[in-house]
């Protein structure tokens, strides 16, 4: 293990800044055996912002300029907008810095590869940050489905609703734009449910082989923020897939942007030949659990000492909520850094992910089933 505290250096310091910056406070408090960090420097473009989040986020510099940073941290995460994964994760992969990287790994599956190319040239810790790999529920439902508790899986569905955009008089932003963010709802959302599957079921069912995809775009231009101009939408709204599994199984995904009523809306449900599983995010402490012996689903709250992480924070049956899950994915990240050992979800976690969105954007043009 290091004894000099990591410095750490993040490019971004809005929603996922504070996700992270939260995430790295919380370490030395409920995670004392974790590396020790210095939060060191936020780099963005936009001075009086960002010295207001070094102060509130407890950081002790600014930085305009992410290439004055990427070579001078000991560790580089990467929160910005999904355009400006590629050239500042691989600019610090080049200087031998490790690197966190917000999801989707790139806005093109060909900049994910190439991500992935300097981070194993480079052979240090590179990590896609799919923070719902690290709900508690999520880690238990991958051991029932491993230890074979639901036997052969025939069907995994997904789905992944949440509602700002409904209005049409809804800012454009980047996530609105190919150029800048790749896609809409099935990058920002769907990447999430993919990467979900593949960790929880990918090892009994192997792979996603081919993909039926539908993306919709249902509102194609919005106001800028000022209200003087009109933008294109160049991006999905909402997007379905349809997903056949190495061994067979049907995946039935979606995402929207769209869906009326639902904020943050994230479900996976999994059937096998001796039992199935249902997870919801908004009840994120529970796991339906149907088992080969019982005639209905049981819901367990996965909130035990022995629950993955657990015994970090409270006594059983004292939940957790959606901030937990990046102290843990810190905690990962930033040990296997120190202990030199391998972090999932890797890079190349991420371009499997991005292979698999980019079938579904293919299957969409085409109209037509294709290989991933
Ligand atoms: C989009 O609204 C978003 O913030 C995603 O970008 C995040 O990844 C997701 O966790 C919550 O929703």
């Amino acid at each position: 293990m290091t004894t000099e505290p990591l410095n750490v250096g993040i490019l971004g310091y809005r929603f996922m800044g504070k996700a992270h910056s939260n995430a790295l406070a919380r370490l030395p408090m409920f995670f004392p055996n974790a590396p020790d960090v210095n939060r060191d420097v936020i780099v963005g473009r936009n001075e009086e912002a960002l010295a207001d989040a070094a102060d509130r986020f407890d950081f002790d510099r600014t930085a305009t300029d992410w290439q004055d940073v990427v070579d001078d941290v000991d560790v580089f995460y990467n929160l910005g907008p999904n355009h400006l994964h590629h050239e500042p994760s691989v600019a610090a992969l080049e200087a031998g810095t490790p690197v966190f990287c917000e999801k989707p790994l790139a806005p093109t599956l060909n900049e994910a590869e190439e991500m992935a190319q300097a981070a194993d040239d480079a052979d240090v810790t590179a990590g896609c940050a799919f923070n719902y790999r690290f709900v508690p529920a999520i880690q238990y439902a991958k051991k029932l489905v491993d230890e074979g508790k639901l036997g052969e899986i025939h069907h995994v569905r997904g789905r992944y609703l949440q509602d700002w955009l409904v209005d049409p008089d809804v800012p454009w932003s980047w996530r609105n734009d190919t150029e800048l963010a790749g896609s809409g709802a099935l990058g920002d959302l769907g990447a999430h449910t993919l990467d979900l599957a593949r960790f929880v079921v990918g090892q009994a069912t192997g792979p996603m082989e081919r993909v039926s995809g539908h993306l919709q775009t249902f509102v194609n231009e919005r106001p800028t923020t000022d209200g003087e101009e009109m933008r294109s939408v160049t991006v999905d709204d909402a997007y379905s897939a349809q997903i056949e599994f190495e061994n067979g199984a049907m995946g039935t995904f979606e995402a929207t942007r769209f869906g009326t009523g639902h904020k943050n809306d994230h479900t996976v449900e999994i059937q096998g030949s001796k039992g199935g599983l249902r997870f919801s995010l908004e009840r994120l402490n529970e796991l339906e659990v149907l088992r080969s012996d019982s005639r209905g689903y049981e819901t367990v709250l996965v909130t035990d000492e022995d629950d993955p992480y657990l015994d970090h924070w409270w006594p059983p049956g004292h939940v957790l909520g959606w901030e937990h899950t990046f102290v843990h994915e810190n905690y990962e990240f930033l040990s296997a850094i120190a202990g030199d050992s391998e972090f999932a979800p890797s890079f190349e976690d991420g371009v499997r992910v991005q292979q698999i969105l980019d079938a579904i954007q293919r299957s969409d043009d085409l109209g037509q089933w294709v290989t991933v």
